[in-house]
C-alpha cells in the first residue's frame, strides 16, 4: 500500500532493493559531469521492474491538504444550489511544463488541486545531461513556497499512472470532478531514439491514459477528462483540418467520422492511440470527456509563476525536448544562429503558456457530457518556421542582438512544404482571450533567455536525433 505522508516529513519512497530510485540516484550522482552516459539501463528498466514488481518504485503519495478543508471562488461548484465546495481537478503531470502552470492557475482560481506525476521528466534530464534554462525548484519546495505566498494547498501524490494499485488510491482519496492529463512522455525527438524510448513513449502514453479511463469507469464515472493531445495527431493533409471530426459524403451517403490522423513521430502517434481509447470508452462506457489537440506551446510566465523565482516554470532549449520558438529564443540569446529544419514552411498551431491553462480551465468550466468524446483544437495562431525564425530575428534587432539563421538537415521525416489550415473556434466560443505572439511578448521572451545564458549548455543546442537513423539497439546519448 502507498503511504499517506505530509510533505513535513521525509518522503520515504519505497523501492525494490537491487534497482530502486535510490540505487538510481546514487548511480546518477556517482557519475562525473562530463561523460558519454549510456542510457539504456535508466529509467526504462526500473520503470519496467516498477510495474511488475509489487514493491513499487515512487510509490509514496504525499498530500499537504486536510481533505476536509474547502474554499469558494470560482473553483466552486455553484450548480447545486447546496453550499457550494470547490470543484477537485487531479492534475497528472503536474510537475510538467504545462501542468505546473496550470496546477497554479487553478489553485489562484480556488479550485481544490492535486499534483500526480512520477517526476520522469527530471529523470531524463539526469539521464540525457540536458537541464531547464531557467533553475526550478523541487516538487516539494514549489508547493511549500505557493502555500506561503498564497495560503493555499496543493496536494501532491508522487507516483507513475501506469501502476493502477497508486492510480486507484490517488482517486479514492482526492475524488476529483475533473482529471486533467498532462502525464506523458511528450517529446516526438525523445520517441524517435531508439526502440526502448519508442516503446517507453507508447506504453508509458497509451496504457497511462488507459488506466486513467479505467479510475474514472471504477471510481468516478462521472469525473470529466480533459486530456492533452496533440494537433500532430492530424499530421499535414491538403485540406482544412476540423476539430476532431468531419462529414464526409461517400457514395451517396454522408456521415460524421474521427477526422484522419496521420501522425509522423512513435510520440504523436501514441496521442492517435490514446484519442482512440478514450472515444471508445466514451461510447460504451458513459466516460465524459476532452480531447485538447494542443499545439506548440511558448513561453514561460504566467501569473502565478512569477509571483517567485521557487515557483519558476521550466524552461526546454535543447534539441530533444525544446521546443521551435523557445529554441529560438535561446540561440538568438546566446548567439547561436537559429536552427530552422530543412526548407521551414512547416507550419503548426502555437499558443502562449498563458493560453494553455486559460484553455484547461475552460473546458474543466464547461465539462463535456456523459458519453460525449469532445475535441477542441488549442492554438491560438499558425506559423511556419521560417516566420518563426524572422519574428525573431526582428525582435532581437530591436534589442541590439544579431541574429543569423541557418538551415540544419531535417533531422525529421516531415513535409518542409505544404498547405496548412487548421480551425481552432471552440475554445474562442467558450471564452478565450488569446495572448497573441506580439512584438512585446517576443521581447519578453528574449529577455528571459537573455537573463539565464549563461545556463546554456551550446552542445544542447543542434538536434542529435534522426527519424530516419532510428535503431533497434539502445543508443548511447553524449552529455
Ligand atoms: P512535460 O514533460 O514538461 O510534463 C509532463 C509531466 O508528466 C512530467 O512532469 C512527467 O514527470 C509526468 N509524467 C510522465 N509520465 C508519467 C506517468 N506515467 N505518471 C505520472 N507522471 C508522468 O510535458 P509538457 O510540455 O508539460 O506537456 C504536457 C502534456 O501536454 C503532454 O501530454 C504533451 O503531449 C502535451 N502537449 C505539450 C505541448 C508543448 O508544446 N509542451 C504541446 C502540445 C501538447
Ligand atoms: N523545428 C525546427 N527547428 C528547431 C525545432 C523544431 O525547424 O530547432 C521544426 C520541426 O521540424 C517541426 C516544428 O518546428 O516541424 C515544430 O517542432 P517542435 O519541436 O517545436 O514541436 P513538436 O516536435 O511537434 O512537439 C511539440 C511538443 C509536443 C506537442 C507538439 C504540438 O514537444 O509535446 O505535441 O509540439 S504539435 O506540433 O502541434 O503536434
Amino acid at each position: 500500500m502507498a503511504h499517506l505522508l505530509s510533505t513535513s516529513c521525509p518522503l520515504n519512497i519505497s523501492s525494490s532493493p537491487k534497482n530502486g530510485p535510490n540505487s538510481l540516484k546514487q548511480s546518477l550522482a556517482s557519475l562525473p559531469t562530463s561523460l558519454t552516459l549510456r542510457t539504456s539501463f535508466e529509467p526504462f528498466r526500473s520503470l519496467s521492474i516498477h510495474r511488475k514488481n509489487p514493491q513499487r518504485l515512487f510509490s509514496v503519495c504525499a498530500t499537504t491538504l486536510q481533505q476536509a478543508e474547502t474554499k469558494t471562488g470560482s473553483g466552486s461548484d455553484q450548480s447545486s444550489g447546496e453550499q457550494s465546495r470547490p470543484t477537485r481537478v487531479m492534475v497528472i503531470g503536474g510537475d510538467g511544463y504545462c501542468g505546473w502552470a496550470t496546477s497554479l492557475h487553478l489553485s489562484n482560481k480556488n479550485y481544490e488541486v492535486a499534483i500526480v506525476d512520477n517526476l520522469v521528466r527530471r529523470h531524463f534530464d539526469d539521464q540525457l545531461g540536458l537541464d531547464s534554462l531557467t533553475p526550478i525548484a523541487s516538487i516539494h519546495d514549489r508547493i511549500r513556497r505557493w502555500r506561503s505566498l498564497t495560503e493555499k494547498d496543493i496536494n501532491l501524490y508522487i507516483g507513475d499512472v501506469c501502476d493502477f494499485e497508486f492510480l486507484s488510491e490517488a482517486f479514492t482519496s482526492f475524488k476529483p470532478d475533473a482529471v486533467v492529463h498532462f502525464g506523458e512522455q511528450r517529446s516526438a525527438p525523445y520517441s524517435m531514439i531508439d526502440r526502448s524510448r519508442a516503446v517507453y513513449t507508447q506504453q508509458n502514453n497509451v496504457l497511462g491514459t488507459l488506466n486513467v479511463l479505467f479510475a474514472i469507469k471504477e471510481y468516478g464515472e462521472d469525473c470529466h477528462l480533459v486530456k492533452l493531445g496533440t494537433m500532430g495527431e492530424y499530421g499535414t493533409p491538403n485540406i482544412d483540418i476540423e476539430e476532431g471530426y468531419i462529414t464526409i459524403t461517400h457514395n451517396g451517403r454522408t456521415d460524421t467520422l474521427p477526422y484522419p490522423k496521420q501522425a509522423s513521430s512513435f510520440y504523436h502517434l501514441s496521442k492517435v492511440h490514446d484519442s482512440n481509447n478514450i472515444a471508445f470508452t466514451c461510447k460504451a462506457w458513459g466516460i465524459r470527456a476532452t480531447d485538447l489537440n494542443q499545439g506548440v506551446v511558448y513561453g514561460v510566465r504566467t501569473d502565478e509563476t512569477a509571483m517567485h523565482e521557487e515557483l519558476y516554470n521550466r524552461f526546454d532549449y535543447d534539441g530533444i525536448f525544446g521546443t521551435a520558438l523557445n529554441r529560438f529564443c535561446v540561440q538568438a540569446a546566446v548567439g547561436h544562429p537559429l536552427t530552422v529544419y530543412g526548407k521551414g514552411g512547416q507550419t503548426r498551431g502555437y499558443l502562449d503558456i498563458r493560453d494553455t491553462v486559460q484553455c484547461v480551465e475552460l473546458a474543466i468550466a464547461n465539462p463535456a457530457k456523459r458519453g460525449e468524446f469532445r475535441v477542441f483544437n488549442q492554438f491560438t495562431e499558425q506559423f511556419s518556421v521560417n516566420q518563426l525564425a524572422s519574428l525573431v530575428t526582428k525582435a532581437g534587432e530591436k534589442l541590439g542582438i544579431e541574429v543569423q539563421t541557418t538551415s540544419v538537415p531535417n533531422p525529421r521525416v516531415e513535409a518542409e512544404e505544404h498547405y496548412y489550415n487548421a480551425k481552432h473556434t471552440k475554445l474562442i466560443e467558450l471564452g478565450l482571450q488569446p495572448h497573441l505572439l506580439s512584438d512585446s511578448l517576443l521581447d519578453s521572451l528574449l529577455n528571459v533567455a537573455v537573463q539565464f545564458k549563461d545556463r546554456v549548455d551550446i552542445k544542447q543546442i543542434m538536434p542529435s536525433v534522426s527519424w530516419r537513423k532510428i535503431g533497434a539497439k539502445p543508443k548511447t546519448v553524449s552529455a
